[in-house]
């Protein structure tokens, strides 16, 4: 089951500049920030909101970190904008699985890393009316020490 919005990726040239904006225009802050040098990106996570599966929504902003990454070749076609969407799932293998079986290309054969230690694949635009979409498995939250 996907159960929530996970985040929406947005792309950009200026992760600072950009970062800045969302700060003094709409006061969200930076969570995390990470370079994921398999994806090609340096990213910030500005959670909006948590959500009743667990879990939480979170604008992921993208700057490409090599000029071969997807991201950057994206940018170079588009310009900045929204890049994908993102549902969260407690079982990504799972729901690839089920989606695969309905005909639609999952890009990955396993899952690989994503931010903060998640579990994500893609499945193509093309099969999904336009829309590049990621499927997320969170890391597990570590439990307090005693
Ligand atoms: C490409 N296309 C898109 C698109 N990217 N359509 C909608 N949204 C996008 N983001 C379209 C192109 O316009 C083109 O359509 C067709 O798909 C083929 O694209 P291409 O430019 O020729 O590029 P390909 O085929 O080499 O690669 C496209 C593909 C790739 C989706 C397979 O971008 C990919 O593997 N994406 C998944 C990984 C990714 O995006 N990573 C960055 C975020 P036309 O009509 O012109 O043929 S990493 C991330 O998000 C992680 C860190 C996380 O969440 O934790």
């Amino acid at each position: 089951m996907l159960t929530r919005i996970d985040h929406i990726g947005i792309a950009c040239f200026d992760l600072d500049r950009t970062v800045e904006f969302y700060r003094a225009t709409y006061g969200f802050e930076v969570f995390h920030s990470e370079v994921n040098e398999e994806q090609g990106v340096r990213e910030a996570m500005l959670k909006i909101n948590s959500t009743d599966d667990g879990g939480a929504s979170y604008l992921q902003l993208l700057e490409p970190t090599r000029e071969d990454s997807t991201v950057a070749k994206w940018l170079a076609k588009n310009g900045e904008g929204v890049h994908h969407i993102a549902f969260g799932t407690a079982d990504v293998d799972a729901e690839s699985a089920d989606i695969r079986e309905k005909g639609v290309r999952v890009l990955y054969e396993e899952p690989r890393r994503g931010s903060m230690g998640s579990r994500i694949t893609f499945l193509h635009p093309k099969d999904c009316h336009g829309v590049l979409t990621e499927l997320v498995t969170s890391a597990p939250v570590e439990s307090p020490e005693h």
